[in-house]
């Protein structure tokens, strides 16, 4: 199981100090959100604040593009070089594109699927898969209630992938924490994005002693 941290949920203030105890934490790597206004009703994350954090630390990046146009958009971002970029199912009917666009770069490829999209539009593009982003709130905030009809979904995923003997990342985001990590996990999720209901909550102090509580109740 690896643990992202969704880095907009982090107090922006302190940005650099954020970074720092979430590397004393060995968290494994930092969610990045990026949103246009227009797919979401929000802003969040551009290249500039994205670059400094990949010069900063050496934790892997993951982006998600909460964006229309993911072409346009992964473009601006795909000299940062995270580890992951992930792109809207919504957005495009062009899959195979976006992701060998993705891939020419040497990034792993993943698409986002929102809590009321069927898995099954991803189908076929789902071999080429490094990872499957499976929200488990609408993209936009932080802070909303989980949609507990997702899990039927990580299971699905789950199902195809074992029947086209195929293995990619099974990542969920929003409202992930102590609550409802043992059903994402049960249901076959093994990236666990964390926000403000769970690392980021005003009331976790110590980030390493609550990520070695997590890993231990596993
Ligand atoms: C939501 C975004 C997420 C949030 C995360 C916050 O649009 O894609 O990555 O940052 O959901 O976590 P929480 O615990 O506040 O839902
Ligand atoms: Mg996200």
């Amino acid at each position: 199981i690896r643990f992202a941290a969704s880095i907009m949920c982090a107090n922006q203030l302190e940005l650099k100090n954020e970074l720092k105890r979430l590397e004393d934490a060995h968290i494994d790597m930092l969610h990045c959100d990026v949103m246009d206004g227009v797919f979401v009703n929000n802003l969040a994350m551009g290249p500039y604040v994205i670059e400094r954090i990949k010069e900063f630390t050496k934790i892997p990046l993951d982006i998600h593009f909460a964006t229309v146009e993911p072409e346009k958009f992964i473009k601006m971002f795909l000299h940062i070089k995270p580890e992951f970029i992930s792109f809207h199912a919504e957005t495009t009917k062009d899959y195979y594109k976006i992701v060998r666009l993705i891939k020419d770069e040497g990034i792993k490829a993943s698409i986002a699927i929102s809590p009321d999209t069927s898995i099954d539009v991803i189908k076929s593009v789902l071999k080429d898969l490094d990872m499957v982003l499976i929200m488990t709130v609408n993209p936009g905030f932080s802070g909303q209630s989980f949609r507990s009809y997702v899990i039927e979904k990580i299971k699905r995923v789950k199902e195809i992938c074992s029947n086209e003997g195929i293995n990619p990342l099974i990542e969920v985001d929003g409202s992930i924490n102590e609550k409802t990590i043992p059903k994402v996990i049960e249901a076959g999720a093994n990236v666990l994005v964390l926000g403000t209901s769970s690392i980021f909550n005003t009331k976790t102090v110590d980030y390493s002693y609550y990520i070695r509580n997590i890993k231990n109740s596993l």
